[in-house]
């Protein structure tokens, strides 16, 4: 089997976590941002995750991968219940975390950016999605203070840092991977409590080394 990903996509995010927590034994590929070619040769469009099976067969979408990988590999992981409220909470400042986000992965150090012309292609993709990417670095100040009152909501929603995991965490954990590289960003105590957990239980790195 392999999972190919870009470094930055949190919806890759979701089954890194579980490769790590899982610590299964599936080598990664990072695919070029201007590499159209690989991912429809294996999924007929350019996205990804997308895990190739051993049988050669491809399977897109990151819930389906997640939900594949654990069963495939005993014991299952995501045995706690569905959690709507932090689904709630990842749905509404998703979008927030994201206008902070991508503007700082343009300019970032990461394997599908490797080439100049790989980064210009992610850059007009992100164009396209966003709009003026500069402009959203100088609403920094104004995007965090939409956030902050939201990252103290989820200080009260959080799960215990060593409780029984399900997909509600899996979605959540990405959102806070890309918030690592807003130098500025705070995470609250018992949130950052929990997301640390995970990154030392997934041997995951987040982006925080290249916070800007
Ligand atoms: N619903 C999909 C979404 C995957 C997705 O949107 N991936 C983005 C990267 S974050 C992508 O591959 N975009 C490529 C493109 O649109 O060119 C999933 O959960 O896997």
């Amino acid at each position: 089997m392999k999972l190919y990903i870009y470094q930055h996509c949190p919806f890759c995010l979701r089954v890194l976590l579980l490769r790590g927590l899982k610590k299964l034994d599936l080598p990664v590929q990072v695919v070029l941002e201007n590499d159209v070619e690989t991912p429809t040769r294996l999924i007929g469009r350019k996205k990804v995750p997308i895990l190739q099976k051993a049988d050669g067969s491809a399977m897109p979408e990151s819930m389906d991968i997640v939900r594949y990988l654990d069963a495939q590999f005993a014991p299952p992981l995501l045995t706690a219940a569905e959690r709507p409220a932090l689904d709630d909470w990842s749905e509404r400042a998703g979008k927030l975390i994201f206008r902070l986000a991508v503007p700082r992965i343009t300019r970032g150090d990461f394997a599908e950016l490797a080439t100049p012309e790989a980064r210009a292609a992610y850059i007009e993709r992100e164009i396209r999605a966003f709009g003026d990417l500069d402009a959203l670095i100088a609403a920094t100040p104004e995007l965090l203070a939409e956030l902050n009152p939201l990252l103290t909501e989820l200080d009260g929603l959080i799960p215990p840092p060593d409780g029984e995991l399900g997909e509600s965490d899996i979605r959540l954990f990405p959102l806070l991977v890309l918030l690592s590289i807003v130098k500025e960003a705070r995470l609250p105590p018992a949130v950052a409590a929990w997301y640390n957990a995970l990154l030392a239980r997934s041997a995951l790195s987040d982006f925080s080394a290249q916070a800007q």
